[in-house]
């Protein structure tokens, strides 16, 4: 059984900050789980295009007032018991009123020190014999 405490992931690797979110990552692919699961605050203020395009993300709101809007589709809002999940890879912008505290689970999991490049797309990083590729 795995146990972890959020205060001990913060500061760590696993704490990854960004102009507009911080993500505290959880569970990661080399725990085995199959996903990963991140506490991540969006900051207040804030707006992140974000497009995964190699993952699925179901999003729980735990705090905080904002919006999701699919490029190209609808905007919903965003508030404490909320939940998306870009089943279809929907590129969107994220909007954060207040700030945001959200539980997001990732599928494929994440490694750990992703962060999003200029389309906002995690990369897929692979490993064969524990080499990531
Ligand atoms: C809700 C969302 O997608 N925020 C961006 C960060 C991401 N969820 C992560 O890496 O935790």
């Amino acid at each position: 059984m795995i146990v972890k405490q959020l205060d001990d992931i913060k500061g760590t690797s696993h704490d990854i900050d960004t102009p507009t979110w911080n993500s505290r990552r959880l569970l990661l692919k080399q725990d085995g789980m199959g996903f990963s699961m991140h506490d991540t605050v969006i900051k207040a203020g804030t707006e992140t295009l974000i497009w995964y395009r190699n993952h699925v993300e179901a999003v729980y709101c735990i705090e905080g007032e904002g919006e999701i809007e699919v490029i190209g589709g609808k905007t919903y809002p965003i508030s404490p018991g909320m939940l998306y999940a870009l089943d279809g890879h929907e590129k969107h912008l994220l909007r954060a009123r207040s700030q945001l505290r959200m539980v997001c689970v990732f599928n494929p999991p994440l490694t750990g020190t992703e962060v999003h490049d200029q389309d906002g797309v995690y990369p897929l990083i692979e490993e064969e014999n524990g080499v990531q590729r």
